[in-house]
């Protein structure tokens, strides 16, 4: 479900970069690439830029989602900089690639940029170049808060054709000492909550629904961990068993119809 997520944002994505006439498209079928090197929100304080509309030593915020597992599935970038240009202000992302992100952003004074940020050292730190009136100007930094560590397993890893309850275990700390928010959901199904267990670990019972068709199908749990300035985001998977052939060797599953 996670690639299916990831294979229709790209599809979005490389439909927005066609639409909006900018070349360089992610294109390709390459869904199984993470384009961006995290999973959830970080946002990141650059060093001061200058030009390209930009006046004084100005800073620049960005924070940057890549929901894959999430309904939205989508990324989204929003810039902030000290000289209010941008005020918490959203890009249109038009193109993405392995650790690339490009895009087009408006200011408050009616300026356009086009927008490149480079992740590099894993996603610790990023480039980012806006590029307006025939100018270009790059800034670079880290990210502003380390996200939390977040690890889930579940039991069982697989259920009948009825599907069921699965018990998710997450384990889940932040570097700095935040307190770490959970939430827990079934792609195509339910949220649900986590309880606190000892030793910092966490649990939360997951309805995973049946296949319906009759056919096997794999349910994806997604858990997300947030430091309330950033968030992480990891899935496990179920698998819901095929739907047993009725006696006699008949082809149609016993699945009811209207
Ligand atoms: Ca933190």
């Amino acid at each position: 479900m996670r690639h299916l997520n990831r294979s229709a944002r790209l599809t979005a994505v490389a439909l927005a970069a066609c639409l909006s006439g900018c070349g360089g498209g992610g294109g390709g079928g390459s869904a199984e690439v993470d384009y961006v090197p995290f999973n959830g929100t970080r946002t990141y304080e650059t060093s001061p830029v200058n030009g390209a509309g930009f006046t004084g030593d100005t800073t620049i915020t960005a924070t940057i989602t890549d929901s894959r597992a999430a309904s939205a599935g989508d990324v989204l970038v929003v810039i902030t900089s000290s000289d209010g240009r941008f005020n918490r202000t959203g890009m249109t992302v038009t193109a993405i690639s392995a650790n690339r992100i490009d895009g087009v952003i408006t200011g408050t004074d009616g300026s356009v940029c086009e927008v490149t940020i480079i992740f590099v050292d894993s996603g610790a730190r990023i480039q980012i170049t806006f590029r307006s009136a025939g100018q270009a100007v790059t800034g670079t930094g880290g990210s502003v808060n380390t996200p939390p560590s977040l690890s889930a397993s579940v039991a069982p890893t697989s259920l009948s054709f009825i599907g069921g309850e699965v018990t998710v275990t997450v384990i889940a700390s932040d570097p700095e000492g935040s307190a770490v928010q959970l939430g827990g959901a079934v792609v195509g199904g339910q949220a649900f909550t986590f309880t606190a267990q000892q030793a910092g670990g966490f649990v939360g019972t997951a309805l995973v629904p049946g296949n319906g068709t009759g056919q096997a199908v794999e349910r994806t749990i997604t858990v997300t961990a947030s430091d309330g300035t950033d968030s992480l985001s990891v899935s496990v998977k179920v698998t819901v068993a095929a739907a047993p052939v009725p006696p006699g060797g008949g082809t149609e599953p016993p699945v009811p119809s209207i």
